[in-house]
């Protein structure tokens, strides 16, 4: 099948720079995406947007370059509840990539079982209105049920201002809870303002609440491609990311968010990307918790 990508989408940086850090042996990309190709796992039709292809050899490729060793890959809304390429992707990877899918309340134990061994282990609740469509809370509460006996969690994408009205949703989940990219603050505001101190009640007073501190490029304001030779364009995201590291080391993950879906006025490049990682992380303590230790227990076990 053919597909046209959603006008004004970028595509994804074919020639990304090597990061100046150097990642800690067996960092995992704990977010990042396939999609499609189209041709071959055909886009949902209740998609909001039609991606450009990025499929399983271009991002194991990346990893490659980057120098990560392993890869979560997260189900994209413009595969609706079919993960077909996102399964794909994972029987390919050698044991290099676990999987967070979507799921609908007809999804069969069978297939469960199935998807946890190609090597799922969560299932992703979007709230964000532009990418998707309401699903009743009672159907999400449904799906995190079933899957929580196979030591599964639930990764959450909303935006901040939606967060005092799915709160009691979030804190009722009896799963591990991984929240998107921090909650999409808005990073104009203060740090120790209310939208941003509600965030950090919410990790502080429920253990099980893990966050990526992932997509410094959506978030920022000030971020456009880098000056020369700048390797920090994200600066005004980085008091958020790295408060939220220093607060819960032992709970934080970060992924590149390739290939990027919806960028429609810059797209970053993953080696500056990587290169953010030593501005939240200082130490080596924390770089080795945020990208090894963290995502090889929630997603390996180990
Ligand atoms: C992300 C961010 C976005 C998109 C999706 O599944 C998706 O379509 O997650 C976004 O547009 O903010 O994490 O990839």
């Amino acid at each position: 099948m053919e597909f046209t990508k959603t006008p004004g989408w970028l595509d994804w940086y074919a020639g990304p720079s090597k990061p100046q850090f150097k990642l800690p042996p067996g960092s995992v990309d704990a977010h990042c995406h396939v999609f499609g190709p189209g041709g071959q796992f055909p886009y949902a039709p209740e998609r909001k947007y039609t991606p450009c292809d990025a499929s399983k050899e271009q991002l194991f490729a990346l990893r490659d370059h980057l120098g990560f060793d392993r890869n979560v890959i997260v189900q994209a809304t413009c595969h609706g509840a079919d993960n077909s390429a996102l399964l794909d992707a994972l029987r390919s990877s050698n044991g290099k990539a676990r999987g967070v899918v979507t799921v609908k309340r007809t999804v069969t134990d069978a297939e469960l079982e199935t998807m946890h061994a190609a090597g799922v282990r969560g299932v992703r609740f979007n709230f964000v209105k532009r990418l998707v469509d309401f699903t009743p809370k009672d159907e999400l509460m449904e799906i995190a049920a079933r899957i929580a006996p196979l030591g599964w969690h639930v990764v959450i994408y909303f935006e901040a201002v939606d967060l005092p009205q799915l709160w009691d949703f979030f804190t009722a989940l009896p799963t591990t809870v991984v929240v998107d990219h921090m909650g999409r603050p808005d990073v104009t505001r203060p740090i120790d303002g209310p939208e941003f101190e509600l965030f950090v009640k919410f990790m502080r007073e429920h253990n099980n609440v893990w966050s990526k501190v992932s997509c410094p490029e959506r978030l920022s304001v000030v971020g456009k491609p880098a000056l020369d030779g700048e390797r920090n364009p994200y600066r005004d995201v980085v008091p958020f990311a790295r408060k939220t590291v220093e607060s819960f080391p032992d709970r934080v993950l970060w992924g590149t968010d390739w290939p990027h879906p919806n960028l429609k006025h810059h797209m970053p490049d993953d080696g500056l990307l990587v290169d953010f990682i030593p501005h939240i992380a200082t130490s080596p303590e924390l770089q080795r918790k945020l990208l090894v230790d963290n995502p090889a227990r929630l997603y390996w076990g180990t």
